[in-house]
């Protein structure tokens, strides 16, 4: 047998954490937190908010290459995460190889908005949520506003640099064009829009059990132990 090479190794690390982190969506209790953030308006739409759970498990532009070879007639269409983008990406190479076409829509918000809200929720302002510099050696969180410093990341030159047709988009009507024009090309085509990273859909009229610290120096934090704790006693479990 061929010795492995250091890339070989490291491909198999890198492959094996991607599915242990999919296998998760697939766990019980990691299940039962995920389905209570699913949008009422989604459930049974086509999937059960469990079922909505496992697919995400196999997420993402994995998943989109996946449905693309799968159905090459029909059109694919992937909407991904800045973070999430910056996580698995690497398929674009695959899709490229193959000559498979998927639109990928990448939503630029400058970080992990949903787990800013979430962090801020809990009392942590976002902290590590945001893509940028550090301000006196500290990541600040979502109170510093804008008087902070982005990351240069280019998500367009990124795609391109992979080989992929890439749209950018600055407004509304530019991200229409670009549904258009990516649906009427023929190869893999990336369509990169900018979008708030605080403006979010409403409540979920749920409760996710996230536990908070139980000590913090932060006042923030303390008060939302105090939420939690009443929260918690409220539990039941129906799954
Ligand atoms: C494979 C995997 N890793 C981590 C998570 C946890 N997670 C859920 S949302 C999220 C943030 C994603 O940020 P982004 O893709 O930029 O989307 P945004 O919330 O900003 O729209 C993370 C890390 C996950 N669901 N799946
Ligand atoms: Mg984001």
């Amino acid at each position: 047998m061929a010795r492995m090479t250091p890339v070989d190794l490291a491909r198999w690390i890198t492959a094996i954490v991607f599915i242990a982190i999919g296998v998760t969506h697939f766990i019980r209790p990691v299940v039962r937190g995920m389905a209570a953030m699913v949008p009422a308006v989604f459930h049974g739409r086509p999937f059960s908010a469990v079922g909505w759970v496992w697919v995400t498990g196999v997420a993402e532009i994995a998943g989109g290459l996946g449905a693309a070879i799968a159905a090459p007639e029909r059109d694919v269409f992937v909407i991904v995460g800045d973070a999430s983008y910056l996580m698995l990406s690497s398929e674009l190479v695959t899709a490229v190889q193959l000559g498979v076409k998927m639109i990928v829509l990448v939503w630029d918000n400058g970080g992990f908005k949903s787990i800013g809200a979430l962090s801020r929720s809990l009392g942590l302002d976002g902290f590590g949520t945001r893509f940028i510099k550090p301000v006196d050696g500290v990541l600040v969180g979502d109170s510093a506003g804008d008087a902070v410093e982005p990351l240069p990341i280019d998500f367009a030159m990124n795609a391109r640099s992979l080989g992929c047709n890439v749209i950018e988009c600055a407004t509304r009507d530019d991200y229409v064009q670009a549904l258009k024009a990516a649906k009427a090309a023929g190869r893999t085509t990336v369509v990169v829009i900018k979008n708030d990273r605080l403006h979010a859909v409403p409540g979920y009229e749920s409760w996710w059990d996230v536990p908070v610290p139980e000590v913090s120096t932060l006042p923030s934090v303390q008060q939302a132990r105090v939420e939690y704790e009443k929260m918690r006693a409220k539990e039941r479990l129906f799954l």
